[in-house]
């Protein structure tokens, strides 16, 4: 019996000893995280394994061409605002630097359009893209706080944005320039992108220009207003965990 009993435990000792140098916890482990990292993904937003962390990448890259522009936007949601623009269109890349730096999204893009017509495709396209590519990196929109609204003054013009990232693409848009022009650029095709991107991004957005004189004034703070409510309405809540906002359980268009 005795001798039994300690050939068990010698056996026993034998197979851990096993266990322990032939990597088979560190396999399973391994498995366990690259299998929580797969149900994340499912679930939405991308997901990176580093250092035995699951992380989710809320990251996406988009492309579009057509025979009248070629767009390409790549970005980080949870960046810190580096950009690299090149739209052609001077101040079409200043709006959306500054929308790049108070959104804190890394953005990336490119636009090759015919701007020798005008300027209008270029810059609903851009608008089309980076909706786009939002709504991508946004996925299930997991934990997010959803509704966000700012007021942002730029000397003597204030503007007004109110968001709801809900996944139901509308306008809401009121701003009139006593300028026909801003640079090279006509000033109602700042309507246009806003719209195309509204609708690409799947939100709900209002934009009124409470009050301002100068044209370059009243549409920074509304694409400073755009920024600031976009960052504070796709932050994750802590209080929401991987929840999606929503009594319905399901937000967003994918
Ligand atoms: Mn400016």
């Amino acid at each position: 019996m005795e001798s039994g009993a300690h050939r068990l435990s010698f056996l026993f000792g034998h197979f851990w000893q096993w266990v322990k140098s032939s990597g088979l916890i560190i396999w399973y482990l391994a498995r366990f995280t690259a299998k929580n990292a797969r149900n994340l993904k499912t679930r939405g937003a991308t997901t990176k394994v580093l250092a035995g962390e699951i992380k989710v990448m809320r990251t996406a890259t988009v492309e579009r061409k057509t025979r009248e522009t070629e767009v390409f936007v790549s970005l980080d949601l949870d960046g810190t605002g580096e950009y690299d623009i090149d739209t052609g269109i001077g101040f079409l890349d200043h709006m959306l630097e500054t929308f790049s730096k108070h959104s804190q999204i890394d953005l990336k893009v490119r636009a090759e359009g015919d701007l020798h017509i005008d300027f209008h495709h270029t810059t609903e396209d851009t608008g089309i893209v980076l909706g786009a590519a939002v709504r991508k990196a946004l996925g299930e929109r997991l934990g997010i706080r959803r509704f966000a609204h700012v007021e942002i003054p730029m000397d003597e013009a204030c503007s007004r944005v109110a968001i709801d990232v809900s996944g139901r693409p509308y306008l809401v848009w009121r701003v009139e320039f006593a300028r026909d022009k801003i640079g090279e650029m006509d000033t109602e095709l700042f309507k246009e992108w806003f719209h195309a991107f509204a609708q690409e991004a799947g939100i709900t957005l209002h934009v009124e220009n409470l009050y301002g004189v100068n044209s370059h004034h009243i549409i920074e703070s509304c694409f400073k207003g755009l920024a600031r409510a976009l960052r504070a309405a796709i932050e994750i809540d802590p209080r929401m965990g991987d929840e999606v906002p929503s009594t319905k359980g399901v937000l967003g268009s994918e």
